[in-house]
């Protein structure tokens, strides 16, 4: 794996539905998530936050609230994760709210074209983020991201990062998920998506879900995992704008992250939708750090001691 990890705070919750995402960013850095990635003996270079718009907080517009709002920090997340790419690093997108998976995935897509590897991107996530305009109960657009990458969307959104669509659905497996809208239900179907819902992991277990996730990857994919704290069951992650009861334990969660850190494949992160104005004394972002702590490789160095 690549040792050396680039962190860049988006701090906005401009495309979500609740304000206080734009927290976020300090949050995880509070909990130590530097100190902890560097104890794993990963070089950690902290790039402070990128700027962009205040939140308005309107009401939306033609189906989509803040639209330019959110092109213009995608844009902004898109120029950074790439540039960490083009340096071979390791970029953690520390959100910040959902929308900016947009931005990040890109990027990550365009780098992928760049050195010819193939792409498996891994959303960890409650919601299967995948509403348009046409379908969206909100507008808010922290649920429109993955349709976004696959081409569903606005010219200002489809078009970051140069080729559209800029992934493919096929790329995608989605995992932990529990709520989706039923117009948003018929287009996960009809584009194909993969997603692995909670159903799936009751019935069959985190370790087959993941087992097929990762199916197929290889030394020469890149493997983008899109972490929105959500993913995680109410219980142990109240620090997000919207809870979905019935997600991942944390044992389940960690399973999933091990088993990502298990391919030696992980080459971009995003950790987004952590809200501070709903957490508990932190808990949620230390929880989220924990998982992080894995997902790089923690259990893997106990396994080596046993
Ligand atoms: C709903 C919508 C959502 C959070 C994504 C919810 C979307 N499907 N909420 N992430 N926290 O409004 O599109
Ligand atoms: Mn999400
Ligand atoms: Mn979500
Ligand atoms: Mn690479």
């Amino acid at each position: 794996m690549n040792l050396n990890i680039s962190l860049i705070g988006a701090p906005t919750d401009i495309g979500a539905g609740s304000r206080g995402a734009s927290m976020g960013p300090e949050a995880l850095r509070v909990a130590n998530i530097v100190t902890v990635l560097e104890g794993l003996g990963l070089n950690v270079q902290d790039r402070g936050n990128l700027t962009g718009p205040h939140n308005p907080w309107l009401p939306p517009v033609d189906g989509y609230r803040h639209l330019q709002e959110v092109a213009q920090w995608n844009q902004s997340v898109h120029d950074a994760v790439y540039a960490e790419l083009a340096q071979k690093r390791l970029p953690i997108l520390l959100g910040g709210d959902h929308c900016l998976g947009l931005g990040s995935i890109s990027a990550v897509a365009r780098h992928c074209r760049a050195t010819g590897q193939k792409l498996r991107v891994l959303w960890l996530d409650a919601h299967a983020d995948f509403n348009t305009a046409a379908l969206t109960p909100s507008g808010n657009i922290h649920g429109m991201p993955v349709a976004c990458l696959c081409g569903y969307g606005p010219d200002v959104l489809t078009h970051i990062g140069g080729q559209v669509p800029a992934i493919e659905a096929k790329w995608v497996r989605q995992i932990g998920i529990r709520s989706v809208d039923e117009g948003e239900k018929r287009l996960v179907h009809s584009a194909g998506l993969e997603v692995f819902d909670m159903r799936y992991i009751d019935e069959m277990g985190m370790r087959a879900a993941m087992e097929l996730a990762l199916a197929l990857v290889d030394a020469n994919t890149h493997l983008h995992v899109s972490f929105d704290v959500d993913f995680l069951d109410p219980d142990i992650a109240p620090g997000v704008g919207t809870t979905v009861r019935g997600g991942p334990t944390y044992r389940e969660a960690q399973l999933c992250m091990e088993m990502i850190a298990d391919t030696g494949r992980l080459a971009s992160l995003d950790v987004m939708e952590l809200n501070p104005a709903f957490d508990v004394r932190n808990k949620t972002a230390e929880v989220a750090v924990d998982l992080i702590e894995s997902l790089f490789g923690k259990s893997t160095l106990m396994r080596k001691t046993r």
